[in-house]
């Protein structure tokens, strides 16, 4: 016979609830939500839920990987990027196995407990692999959100602190006239920063120099067509000679205004770091862009004790805490993650505040082989900033464009996001399915010895 449900007597109810409560104590204390965020309360809306989450891999001109989150409300999606350079398949993976089944029945609109629970929920966190899953993952919650709310995605962010954001872009060239006309080519095309790398001579293929083409017009440098990586050659000796030698004929042919970038792409040591920094000193740069490996931050100090050339780094850093201590300490001017890679729009919205407190300026990773969701985010949080320093910036091929409409657009030196609700891109599945994934790896690089050497 089962116990009858009702106690007989007050003192026997007490007892009962007593033995429930203990049954599930933290219900009683209102912290057994379970798994799933508590419904969205917004007021005049129903609740949201995630039904469906989809990972797509295309690869118009390059390799691309997107995560789409359907919604319990018809038509209501989001569109997030999740591109990691020559690891997609393993961001991919991570998606689809590991963090979709998490996020169905979820509410869309809580991104900070989804962030916090895709970040701290596995243990094992961190790492360019599930950072940029879970900045797929946020850029796709941000953009329903924006949708949901009717507003751009930098409104909810809290609306324009500037009309525009500040665009750099790329010029390169195999010697120093090569590189001065890449410059005004891009000049005449409305940019008022341009970053400029020239050919090491002697040495094949030097970082951001590689192709022929008028490298404002590709989206990003590096070419995808090997499906191994092929090899380049580095010394810091000529590297170190040649990089000078460039400001000073460009400034010599170009004058003060024109506002000039330089990326060491982490390949120096400290004193060589702290040399070119101090080299390019009478140049002034806007900034010189990555010197030194993400493992050594305190080398920062030497650079700063001999130059007052302004240091940007970030694009290899993961997290909000990888910045800390170089904001903290002021040691570098512009902190530039990328927001693909240190989980979205949520991390970057943090790290931006840090900055802020320390006179440090934003100058988010902006290159080719991020895709349109993440520049608009990078814009739509450089607009809503009042830290906000440079935003490098691409042109994406006609093909690129077609499936993943809405990059932002350039106009007289500014990139401008689209008023649209959300994100302001979007992703054509059918078409993604013409350009299915191939095999890409970044090239790698050794000393002439044969070593190792960071690319
Ligand atoms: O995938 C690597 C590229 O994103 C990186 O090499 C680009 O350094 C880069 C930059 O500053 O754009
Ligand atoms: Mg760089």
């Amino acid at each position: 016979m089962p116990p009858k449900a009702q106690p007989a007597n007050r003192r026997g109810f007490l007892k009962l609830a007593g033995a429930t409560a203990l049954a599930k104590p933290a219900l009683a204390r209102g912290t057994a939500w379970g798994e799933v965020a508590p419904p969205a309360s917004t007021p005049g809306l129903p609740p949201l839920k995630i039904t469906d989450v989809r990972v797509i891999v295309t690869c118009p001109g390059r390799n691309y990987v997107l995560v789409k989150i359907l919604t319990s409300e018809p038509g209501l999606y989001g569109v997030g990027d999740a591109t990691l350079n020559g690891r997609e398949l393993a961001v991919a993976t991570t998606l689809e196995k590991h963090l979709a089944p998490l996020l169905i029945g979820r509410d869309p609109e809580a991104i900070e407990d989804t962030w916090q629970y895709l970040y701290r929920g596995p243990y094992w966190r961190g790492g360019p692999v599930q950072m940029t899953a879970l900045a797929g993952v946020d850029l796709a919650l941000w953009d329903i959100k924006g949708k949901r709310a009717g507003m751009p995605v930098y409104q909810l962010l809290g609306g324009r602190t500037r009309q525009g954001a500040l665009a750099y872009t790329h010029a390169s060239g195999n010697n120093l006239t090569e590189v001065e006309d890449a410059v005004r080519r891009a000049m005449e095309r409305g940019f008022q920063c341009v970053r400029a790398q020239v050919a090491i001579p002697g040495l094949e293929g030097t970082y951001g120099t590689a192709e022929k083409k008028k490298s404002e017009e590709i989206a990003g440098r590096v070419p995808q067509q090997a499906d191994l990586p092929h090899t380049e050659l580095f010394e810091p000796g000529p590297y170190l000679r040649i990089v000078p030698k460039l400001f000073a004929h460009l400034r010599a042919t170009l004058g003060e205004e024109v506002e000039l970038l330089h990326d060491v792409h982490e390949k120096l040591g400290p004193v060589e770091a702290a040399r070119l920094a101090k080299e390019l000193e009478p140049y002034h740069l806007f900034f010189l862009e990555d010197p030194l490996r993400p493992e050594y931050k305190e080398s920062f100090r030497l650079i700063r004790q001999h130059s007052t050339t302004p240091l940007a780094m970030g694009e290899l850093f993961n997290t909000l805490w990888d910045c800390v201590d170089l904001i903290k300490e002021q040691s570098i001017d512009f902190i530039r993650c990328d927001l693909g890679h240190i989980g979205g729009i949520t991390n970057a919205r943090k790290v931006a505040a840090l900055a802020e407190a320390f006179q440090v300026k934003t100058a988010w990773h902006g290159p080719g082989d991020i895709a349109p969701a993440t520049h608009a985010a990078n814009v739509h949080v450089d607009i809503s900033i009042p830290n906000f320093g440079i935003q490098e910036m691409v042109f994406f091929p006609e093909v690129t464009q077609q499936v993943l409409p809405g990059a932002p657009e350039f106009k007289d030196g500014y990139m401008m996001v689209s008023d649209a609700p959300g994100l302001g891109t979007d992703l054509n599945e059918e078409l993604a399915k013409k350009y299915p994934y191939q095999r890409a790896y970044l090239p790698t690089a050794r000393r002439r010895d044969g070593s190792v050497q960071d690319w």
